[in-house]
């Protein structure tokens, strides 16, 4: 009975043992085992042969490597559209500047003409002034300046006779008043008070024939109702502001021209 059931149980054993070498065995056939080997020490494993992983491999790393080609391409396309576009851009603002520059130079151009022609200006102004102060300084020497419609006059304080008179104004680039105008004689009504003064006027010349010292002849008169008289027959010069007429109006008379008066100079208005 035993027997029979150690016999029964070796069996089973058997028969277990038999289906799993089977189902081992199985399992081994739908597997790619590498085959192995021992050493005295340990265990090493060797792969032989190209199995089926190792090609799947190399074919993935030619795909990355396939893909990663086209990357590339793509990038350098990209980059070199890229380029393309800027060269053209810089082509474009080069030829603005081109253009902006061309326009710069003929603005230079027409200001450096523009200086040059203010620089002369400049100069000949200056040059004025110049002149203009220096007889500024001259008459302003003896001082009793005044101004009147762009002419500078002189009054003197001494007294000279005509001619010295004459000499005097001439020096400080002037000569004796001409009387142009009615304002002109009112003008000096006031600024001569109680003072007669040389104008230049005379008929030294040709008697009774009166001339201004530039040559012109008298146009507008303002003598006193007697004069000029050529009293004594030696009166060839004239005054203005004649104080024996007693008169509101500042008037003219002739003086002989050995007589000390003051002047009037005129320095007229710079040509
Ligand atoms: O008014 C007459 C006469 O009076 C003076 O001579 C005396 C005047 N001369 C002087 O004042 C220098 C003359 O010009 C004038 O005509």
């Amino acid at each position: 009975m035993d027997e029979d059931i150690y016999a029964n149980t070796g069996n089973v054993l058997e028969r277990k043992s038999t289906a799993l070498n089977d189902s081992k065995e199985e399992i081994y056939m739908n597997q790619d085992v590498p085959e192995t080997r021992t050493t005295r020490s340990h265990k090493e494993t060797i792969t032989t042969g190209m199995g089926s992983t190792g090609s799947r491999r190399y074919r993935l790393a030619a795909v990355l490597l396939g893909l990663l080609c086209v990357l590339l391409l793509t990038v350098i396309i990209l980059l070199w559209f890229k380029f393309t576009v800027e060269i053209d851009q810089l082509q474009t603002s080069n030829s603005n500047l081109t253009a902006e520059r061309d326009q710069l130079q003929a603005s230079n151009f027409n200001l450096t003409a523009e200086r040059d022609q203010l620089q002369t200006s400049y100069t000949n102004l200056t040059s004025a002034r110049d002149k203009s102060q220096k007889v500024l300084s001259e008459l302003m020497r003896f001082g009793r300046l005044k101004y009147f419609k762009s002419s500078i006059y002189y009054v003197s304080t001494g007294k000279m006779s005509w001619s010295e008179s004459r000499t005097d104004c001439r020096e400080r680039g002037a000569d004796l008043l001409i009387i142009n105008s009615r304002e002109e004689q009112e003008f000096f009504k006031k600024e001569l008070g109680s003072t007669e003064a040389w104008i230049g006027l005379t008929d030294r010349q040709t008697e009774g024939v009166w001339k201004w010292v530039d040559d012109s002849p008298l146009t507008i008169k303002f003598w006193w109702t007697e004069e000029p008289n050529d009293y004594e027959g030696n009166e060839d010069c004239a005054i203005t502001n004649f104080q024996k007429a007693k008169s509101n109006l500042s008037v003219w008379a002739d003086y002989p021209c050995q007589h000390p008066v003051v002047r009037i100079c005129e320095r007229a208005k710079a040509e």
